[in-house]
């Protein structure tokens, strides 16, 4: 039977494609959530993207899959170097979750290089552009079979 895969979006990520586009490139998150829902539906299952800026309502959001999701895709953005409450709310969860950030984050800045969230993520996406989500959704698949 067909399940549902969260995509969850960390602060700032609503402006995708209209800011920085040298760094996070030309596509918005709308865009990002059609190829994911594509790629979730060739296998059988759906996809449900949350962004937001409040850290609080992406913990919120986790705990709200471990009853509505058997996996979760996140780019925490900059809760990523920062967040031990998104991470102990993913130590929660039961399914498979991969970690995505557009940028090449080793890349980047010290600070950016750290992540919390690692520490459980099954897998990790770095550099590959928006295209990252859509690599992580098809990973998830081969997770849930
Ligand atoms: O590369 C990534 O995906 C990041 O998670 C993005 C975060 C950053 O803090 C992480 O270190 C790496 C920043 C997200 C900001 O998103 C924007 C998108 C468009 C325009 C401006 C900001």
């Amino acid at each position: 039977m067909g399940k549902t895969i969260y995509i969850l979006n960390g602060p700032n990520l609503n402006l995708l494609g209209k800011r920085e586009p040298d760094i996070y490139g030309h596509e918005t998150l709308a865009d990002v959530e059609r190829v994911c829902a594509t790629v979730a539906g060739e296998n059988g299952h759906a996809v449900r993207l949350f962004q937001s800026n409040h850290e609080g309502e992406i913990i919120d959001s986790i705990q709200r899959a471990r009853d509505e999701a058997a996996a979760i895709v996140i780019n925490p953005a900059a809760f990523t170097h920062t967040s031990v409450a998104i991470l102990d709310a993913l130590n929660t969860f039961e399914g498979p979750v991969i970690e995505v950030h557009i940028s090449n984050i080793h890349k980047r800045e010290a600070f950016r290089h750290h992540s919390y969230v690692s520490l459980r993520a099954d897998g990790v996406i770095a550099g590959c552009g928006v295209e990252g989500y859509a690599l992580a959704v098809r990973r998830i698949c081969s997770l849930l079979g």
